[in-house]
Order: structure tokens, then sequence, then C-alpha cells
């Protein structure tokens, strides 16, 4: 069903006016963006680095900047420092649009997060020419790790080493061009070139489904583990929570619980609730637990010892702005899996997440 935008505005004010933190709702008054609109800024409201996915694209938007200077204090670039963008099929690099985004944060002092050196994702030609010659693998492995790390060393607060190497049913690792001439020890060989790039950075392994798969979360940890007993620079973990809105209660928690267990620093990396796959709820329902769940992700940071809140991040700005309306399984197109509106108003979620955060849900 591809909703016209007055009923999507009904459905969304509907689900303001029985959300539970629809607080003006309580007193008898409607729900109005300009009442959601009075929630103060996410990043000076709450006790660690709240961040957005952002891409030059948006930049070019005077409001986008606006949203994003006013809540977030931290920036992941959604493509623009990854593989499939710096790397060139002659093996030169161009740093052209990832220089951006990091140009952007200095001008306006927010804390960057690099995303990502090392993706399973990836098999590019430069690498595949050389993959039968493991010293020569190694070389253009470790080279590619120290120029696209090394550029940003001192401004990167982070970095996400290894994208998501858990296997997509959890049992076990990803194939890919990585271990496949490297063997598991392509996690160790990347952590330790990204820690010669730049030594303040704290090093991440990231992945998604950890809090929906406990086996997913299983074999992160044991991965997590080995590392460090070896002693791998492994700095943080990051868990990027794009989850559903019919998740249980308690799943967030529990994995953001259990990650922490290791001592590592602990960054919700991606964070977004779609509202598609549960087709059991209407979309009010569906947003109402998009709220709770916001909130429960709150609370999980909050909970962990402030050493250890690396940054909340979700990915993107406003639902329009999401992968999810863009993705090949985009679904109808109506998707509004972030803390803000189309138009950059803040939703029921932002409040829950903020609420969350303070100690205050
Ligand atoms: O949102 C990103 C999208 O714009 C890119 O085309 C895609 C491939 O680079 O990656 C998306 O971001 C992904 C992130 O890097 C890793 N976790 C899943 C994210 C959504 O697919």
């Amino acid at each position: 069903m591809n909703l016209s935008q007055p009923s999507r505005r009904a459905l969304i004010a509907s689900a303001l006016a029985q959300s539970a933190l629809g607080l003006a709702a309580c007193r008898g008054r409607a729900q109005t963006p300009a009442a959601a609109a009075t929630l103060p800024p996410l990043k000076d409201a709450v006790a660690f680095p709240v961040g957005a996915a952002i891409s030059v694209g948006g930049l070019e938007d005077a409001d986008y900047q606006t949203l994003l200077l006013a809540n977030f204090s931290q920036v992941t670039a959604d493509w623009e420092m990854k593989m499939e963008q710096i790397l060139q099929s002659d093996g030169s690099f161009s740093f052209a649009k990832a220089d951006l985004i990091a140009a952007f944060a200095r001008q306006h002092g927010l804390r960057l997060h690099g995303h990502n050196l090392i993706w399973y994702i990836y098999s590019p030609a430069p690498f595949e020419r050389v993959a039968d010659d493991r010293a020569a693998f190694e070389r253009a492995y470790g080279n590619y790790i120290l120029a696209v790390g090394g550029r940003y060393r001192g401004q990167a607060v982070g970095w996400d080493v290894v994208n998501e190497p858990v296997a997509e049913d959890g049992q076990g690792y990803r194939d890919c061009l990585w271990r496949k001439v490297f063997g598991m020890d392509y996690v160790s060989i990347a952590l330790d070139y990204a820690r010669r790039a730049d030594p303040d950075a704290v090093l991440f392994l990231n992945d998604y489904n950890l809090e929906s798969n406990p086996k997913k979360r299983a074999s992160f940890l044991r991965l997590v583990e080995d590392l460090q007993k070896r002693g791998a620079p492994l700095g943080g973990l990051g868990s990027q929570t794009h989850v559903q809105a019919d998740l249980p209660p308690g799943a967030i928690k529990a994995a953001v619980r259990d990650l922490a267990s290791t001592g590592l620093k602990i960054h919700i990396s991606e964070f977004d609730v779609t509202l598609q796959p549960s087709r059991l709820m209407s979309r009010a329902a569906k947003l109402e637990a998009q709220a709770r769940l916001a909130g429960e992700a709150g609370e999980a940071m909050a909970a962990l010892p402030a050493a250890q809140r690396y940054a909340f991040t979700t990915w993107g700005l406003r639902d329009k702005d999401s992968w999810l309306r863009h993705a090949p399984n985009a679904g109808d197109g109506t998707d509004a899996p972030l803390f803000f509106d189309d138009e950059g108003r803040p939703k029921p979620a932002a409040a829950a997440f903020l609420k969350g955060a303070r100690g205050t849900a």
C-alpha cells in the first residue's frame, strides 16, 4: 500500500497521540509537531556522544545541516570512506568524497567515526590480482589500511576496522576474499595495521543482528575473546542495531550488556527501527514500538560505565534520508526508521531515546 501524504500524516499524528510519550496528549491536547519540536538538542541532553551517518549529498541541503549541527556531536560517513569509493580499479586511491566528510566534521567540531576499513562484501580487482601471492596481498592490504586510517590520524576518534565478520545465520564467520588469503587472521592483521595507521583511534569490530540472533552474538563474542587473548589492539564493539519494530523488549539491553562484559567500549553504531516487516502491527503500533526500542537503546547506553560509552549513532538523519527508503528492499517507500520525520521534526522515538538516556524513562 502506498499511503498518500495526508493519510501518512494522519497515522503519524495518531501514533503521537497514542504514545505514552505524547505528554501533551495525556493532558488532553493534541500532540502537534510544534510540541515535539520543543525537545532539547539530543547531543546536549545525554552523557555520551550522539552520532548520525551522513552523506555528501545530504550536506548540500541547508535544513539537513541545521538539524545535524543542532542535534549530533559525531558523524559516520554513509559510504564515502568505504573501499568501494576510495580504491580505484588501477589500485590508486581517491579521497575526494571522504575528505569532504572529514573537513565538514573538523569545521564544525564534530567527532569523526571512520567506517569502514575491511568489509567482507568487497573483492576488488587490485586485490584479486594478487590473491595467489600472500606477501603481495599483505602489502596491498597493509598499504590500504595505512593509507586510509593514516589519512584521518588524529581526527578520527575510532574506526570500524572489520565490518560484519559473522555469518548471516550466526554460525561461524563469513567467507570472503580476505579470509581466503589470511584465514581468520584477516581480522587481527587488519587491527594491527589500523593501530599503526592511527595509534589513538579506538579500533572496532562492527556487526548487526546481535540483539535479534543470540547465536550470531555468541559467534561475535567468540571472535572478540580470541582477539583479546592474542592481545589484538581491539578497543570497541559496534552493534549496528538495525532492528524491526517487533523486536521483543529487553533484546537490545541484553546485547549491550553481553558485549560490555568484554570491558570494551560500546558503539550502538547504526541504529534504526524499520516499520516494514512486522506486518501484523498497525503503523501506529509500530511507531509506538519504535519509540519503546529507542528508549531501551538510550537506557542501555546510560547503564554502561562511563568509560565504555563510546557513542550512539542513528543511520541517517531524517526518515527520508534512510537507506531503508532507497535499498532494493525498500518496500513501499514509506518506511520511517529514524528519530526525525521527513520535515526534520523530532518523532516520539527521539523523545523516548532522550528519556531513556537520561534515566527518566
Ligand atoms: O547506508 C549505506 C548505503 O548508502 C550504501 O549504499 C551501502 C553500501 O556501501 O551501505 C549502507 O550502509 C551499511 C553500513 O555500511 C553497514 N551496515 C549496514 C548499512 C545499511 O546497509
